[in-house]
């Protein structure tokens, strides 16, 4: 499988390391064949260079947007030469093959960076260099592609070394690849920010009532990932950016799922990337529960986590308030997730809060007609038989971290163990039940105090425990009296919990398992406080 390399073709921007590359090439006898300023490089270098246009017969034109695209260089390219027909035909065309393709494409996101007028930045967009990238990449089997300057030294050995490899081939189509798929998404993030505005700010401006933006079917792009879990997933939509304004993104939707990445979205503004990480945690806290309930998330954790009050008349309406109640200040730009049908009665107190997303599994019209006068909020209706993802997959550098996902199914606190304290009465179970539930969705490290079925003060994200136990406090203030306490996991020491028995806590639920455990059983003893053990833990990052 190994490839000899006679004759090379080379079209860079970026001329890191090319002359270096141009000289080790002819140092063993590979034919060069260059465009415009690749050729003038390597020639000033005293190498010999056959220009593009000697191959084609047709010169470089319309100010270089047609240098390569021709059949004498794609066929050259292209040819499978395991097979004699395409032999044949390339003799019979009388086009050299090539063994080796070295590109790196214009500099589109440099120039777009540097403020260039648009007409500038869009001249950048490189058409025949990832055209000579993905013919190469195909043909691996006959052509090895190098699209980065860190990849000379290894294709320097292999030709030294007789040609290259097919395990090498293959390495280097699979970056070529991933390559022309990073400079498309950020053309693509380019055109919807720059371009795609642009048109609907203009339409707006019409005074046409342009809202969000539908994906043609036919822009869709199919992809397995992660190769072996068998989830296809499918370039959906591009969003206007990623977490930041300089990042680009795009949302990628599992097959046949029926996730929030599903929903479908009845009115307001795009979905940006943060609003889909926070409609998705909200969603995750509000389905913990079987009672209508209702969280609402900022930056990803929630600040407010209720149930409806018993034999309330409008059940999710009395969620809400009791949810907003815990943090109202937070809750101000916040997240709503909804486990029922948004009512009227609902969405009355909603139009008066300022509201970035509003996600339940429906709406009851008048609740729509209502909101949908709102400008800024944006209405996601989950789909009839949403299902939460079986596994949670997590990217670090370099790989994919994949879990089960953490999940109360068939939850019941009839395994919980009583390690201090008096057994409490059913209400007060109740309630930690509640906040047992509610803590998970709360990033770690998470204390959450609770008071019948609504959370009054909620520590997220230290990293110390007592730290979270002292900002629960804080945001619950006189609610934390009588109020019930969830900790994701173990009390390393007696001091965090400490700090929730000074706030006056009735009983508090968590993990246990700590070496230190006796210390924290006896300071909860001390107080006469209730605790109970639950042996599972529930981090959440
Ligand atoms: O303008 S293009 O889209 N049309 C082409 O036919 C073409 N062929 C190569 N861009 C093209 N290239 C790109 O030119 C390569 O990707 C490379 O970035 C650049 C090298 O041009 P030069 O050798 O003139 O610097």
């Amino acid at each position: 499988d190994q490839i000899v390399i006679e004759r090379a073709l080379i079209s860079v921007s970026d001329k890191s390391g090319l002359v270096e590359l141009a000289a080790a090439l002819k140092a063993d006898g590979v034919e060069i064949v260059s465009t415009g300023s690749t050729a003038a490089t390597i020639r000033a270098a005293g190498i010999d260079v056959t220009d593009v246009a000697a191959v084609t017969g047709f010169p470089e034109s319309l100010d270089g947007r047609v240098k390569t695209l021709h059949p004498g260089v794609h066929a050259g390219i292209l040819a499978d030469l395991r097979l004699e027909t395409h032999e044949a035909q390339l003799t019979e065309l009388g086009i050299k093959a090539f063994q080796l393709v070295v590109v790196n494409l214009y500099p589109f996101v440099e120039t777009a960076l540097s403020g260039a007028e648009p007409a500038d930045v869009i001249e950048q967009v490189d058409i025949g260099g990832p055209a000579l990238v993905r013919a190469s990449a195909k043909n691996h089997a006959n052509v090895a592609i190098v699209v980065d300057p860190a990849n000379y030294g290894e294709i320097i050995a292999a030709v030294a070394d007789g040609g290259s490899t097919l395990k090498l081939r293959q390495k280097l189509a699979s970056l070529a690849f991933e390559h022309t798929a990073d400079y498309d998404l950020s053309v693509s993030a380019w055109f919807t920010e720059n371009v795609y505005d642009q048109w609907q700010d203009d339409t707006e401006a019409l005074g046409e009532d342009v809202t969000f933006s539908t994906i043609d079917d036919d822009d869709e792009e199919e992809s397995t990932f992660p190769a072996g879990l068998g989830i296809e997933v499918t370039r959906d939509a591009i969003l206007r950016y990623g977490e930041n304004s300089h990042q680009a993104a795009a949302l990628y939707v599992g097959e046949g799922g029926r996730g929030i990445a599903q929903a479908k979205q009845l009115h307001g503004k795009e979905m940006s990337y943060n609003n889909y990480v926070d409609a998705d945690a909200a969603v995750r806290a509000a389905f913990d529960f079987s009672e209508p309930a209702v969280a609402i998330v900022k930056h990803a954790n929630p600040c407010g986590i209720a149930v409806a009050k018993p034999n309330a008349p409008d059940a999710i309406a009395s969620a809400h308030l009791r949810a907003h109640a815990c943090d109202p200040i937070s809750a101000f730009g916040g997240v709503i997730a909804a486990n029922r049908v948004v009512t009227l009665g609902m969405a009355e107190t909603i139009s008066e809060i300022f509201t970035e997303v509003l996600v339940a599994p429906g709406f009851e019209p008048a609740a729509v007609e209502l909101l949908t006068k709102k400008k800024n909020i944006r209405l996601l209706e989950l789909p009839a038989d949403y299902e939460r993802s079986s596994l949670e997959l997590h990217q670090i550098s370099g790989g994919l971290l994949v879990q089960e996902t953490d999940s109360f199914e068939g939850f019941s606190s009839a395994g919980w163990t009583l390690v201090a304290g008096p057994e409490v009465d059913a209400a007060t179970r109740a309630d930690l039940e509640f906040a047992w539930k509610s803590c998970r969705s709360v990033k770690s490290n998470a204390i959450l105090l609770a008071h019948a079925g609504a959370s009054v003060g909620v520590g997220m994200g230290q990293v110390n425990r007592v730290d979270s136990c002292h900002l629960a406090v804080s945001r619950a203030g006189e609610r934390a009296e009588g109020s019930v306490a969830a900790s994701d996991a173990f009390f390393p020491f007696a001091d965090g919990l400490e700090v929730l028995l000074d706030a006056g806590v009735a009983a508090v639920v968590q993990p246990g398992g700590s070496v230190r455990d006796p210390e924290v059983i006896a300071a909860a003893t001390a107080a006469g406080v209730s605790m109970y053990f639950t042996g599972e833990r529930h981090f959440f990052h």
